[in-house]
């Protein structure tokens, strides 16, 4: 018996020859509208899915292809009872489905309106799609080209026909999961507004978009998903030179360029004239830098802490010429991510660092919209603190204001922390950090670290917390190393105390009355 292949597909990559392949095999091939006149264009026969059916395409193509005498013809299964059900409606089986979606992503992509979105909402598409991946060991069911020579051998294995199958249930299901994101705002929505709450049926689908080596070590397999139809810099990052990025490359990549991202909105000046540089560890940033070029950033955030940048992740806000790149010669460092990196820089890193992964990400991105934390068996979901510093209404509570300087140091120290694992005590002068303390079990010790690692620079630096003092130890320890301002949400039982030491020890204090864990 001659074997049908349906045909109908928006993405017509490589169909008229896989088309001509089927033909000359003697398929005999069903088609919908556009490809139809595709396929016939080309020379190809062809027969009109209106034909099969005896009913027209209607509702402006809205049904063309959802009638029994199509699914019928592909769910059937190869046995008597159902075939002969087929015959006695004067139906026959389909035997290929090669179906690929309404570009519903793009069309979003590009800016189109809600309407012009929602009629890319293909239904027809999937539900063929999910009835011959049902129906897999008797029907092929194909949506991506790359597939497509699978189906011209003689005997596709069944092994073979299932991978299709579970393929084509993530097609629909990714695809699915982005209409939802769409619908529910997902795909660009701001800040979290008071007593806003996540959707009850979030949609979490995971599409994978990176192979990594292993995970965090190499005894675990890992890989790199996009959550629905979320966005993100650093997942939709171009590699322009070196190895392959590994699962701890993505975590640090991803917290260096949020902080670089944040810096660079925050900064004063006009536009581009000043740089950020951000260098993580493990997660934490571990010297963060503003200054007139990138050079001079990534020296003074290399600087800020020579030692833990070794194998770092750098982030930087601005392009990266030539003389940039080669001032990072003598440093080993794991990723470098900016805006742009000139092609002479691209040519020295291949040649002089080949190891180093240089990314070129989008400084005006979204930064994403969902923060997820694992848990045994599940995960806990919340919208990312993406809340700016004008958002705060910062109270000053001692006695002293804080300099213009100091408040500039404070904001910049303010933004820092809030990237840095809870506890976090962080120093700064002049744009720069001198001293940092992260993931720490309490906050004095997070202060102390920071206090420690500034050793002399502390003299003038501020100091920023993101989250309140329990007691007035911090501001002691903070005073006593010669730091001149402090930032820390307040909120605290005892803030009357830390208010009282700030003031006697001639501190100035400001209060943001916003916190910013981050576990
Ligand atoms: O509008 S639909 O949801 N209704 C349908 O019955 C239907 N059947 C196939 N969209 C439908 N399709 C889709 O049309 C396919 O998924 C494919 O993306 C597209 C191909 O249309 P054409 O052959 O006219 O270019």
């Amino acid at each position: 018996m001659t074997r049908r292949a349906l045909i109908s597909v928006s993405d017509k990559t490589g169909i008229e020859d896989f088309a001509r392949a089927l033909a000359e095999r003697g398929w005999e091939l069903l088609s919908t509208g556009g490809t139809l006149a595709a396929l016939r264009a080309a020379g190809i026969p062809a027969t009109a899915v209106s034909d099969v059916t005896g009913f027209p395409e209607i509702l402006d193509g809205r049904v063309k292809t959802l009638h029994p005498a199509i699914h019928g013809g592909i769910l059937a299964r190869r046995e008597e009872g159902h075939l002969a059900q087929l015959a006695e409606h004067g139906l026959g089986p389909i035997d290929l489905v090669c179906v690929n979606l309404y570009p519903f992503r793009e069309t979003v992509a590009r800016g189109a309106g809600f309407e012009e979105a929602t009629e890319n909402i293909d239904i027809g598409g999937p539900a063929m799609i999910r009835a011959a991946a049902k129906n897999h060991a008797g029907v092929l069911v194909l949506v991506d080209p790359a597939d497509y020579g699978l189906a011209l051998v003689d005997e596709v294995s069944q092994a073979d026909r299932r991978r299709l199958a579970a393929k084509a249930f993530r097609h629909t299901s990714d695809y699915d999961a982005a209409i939802s994101a769409y619908l529910e705002g997902a795909d660009g929505a701001g800040t979290a507004g008071a007593g806003e709450t996540l959707p009850e049926h979030l949609t979490l689908n995971l599409s994978r978009v990176a192979e990594v080596r292993y995970g965090e070590n190499p005894h675990q397999p890992g890989a790199v998903y996009r959550l629905g139809a979320e966005r993100g810099p650093v997942l939709d990052a171009r590699v322009v030179s070196g190895k392959p990025m590994s699962f701890n490359n993505y975590a640090d990549a991803d917290a260096a360029w949020a902080l670089a991202q944040e810096l660079a909105a925050q900064e004063d000046q006009p536009a581009g004239t000043r740089a950020v540089c951000v260098a993580v560890k493990h997660a934490n940033p571990c010297g963060v830098a503003v200054a007139n070029t990138v050079q001079a950033a990534w020296e003074q955030a290399r600087d800020a802490d020579t030692l833990s940048v070794f194998g770092g992740v750098v982030a930087v806000s601005r392009p990266v010429d030539l003389a940039a790149a080669q001032s990072m010669r003598g440093t080993f460092l794991e990723v470098l991510i900016a805006p742009e990196v000139t092609p002479e820089a691209v040519e020295w890193f291949a040649a002089k660092k080949p190891d180093l992964r240089v990314l070129v990400a989008d400084l005006a991105a979204h930064p994403g919209t969902l923060d997820v934390r694992p848990l045994a068996g599940g995960f806990a979901v919340q919208r990312r603190d993406t809340r700016p510093w004008d958002d705060l209404c910062p109270e000053v509570v001692t006695d002293r204001p804080p300099t213009e300087q100091e408040w500039l140091d404070l904001r910049f120290a303010w933004a820092v922390v809030k990237h840095a694992r809870s506890n976090a005590v962080v120093l700064a002068k002049d744009g720069v950090t001198v001293g940092l303390g992260a993931g720490a079990v309490s906050r004095i010790w997070a202060a102390e670290r920071a206090v420690a690692n500034a050793g002399e620079r502390a003299r003038g630096a501020v100091l920023a917390s993101e989250a309140f003092f329990p007691f007035d130890d911090v501001v002691r320890l903070a005073a006593g190393a010669g730091v001149t301002a402090v930032l820390q949400p307040g909120g605290a039982k005892r803030d009357p105390e830390v208010i009282a030491a700030a003031n006697e020890l001639g501190l100035s204090m400001v209060f943001t009355g916003s916190r910013h864990f981050r576990h």
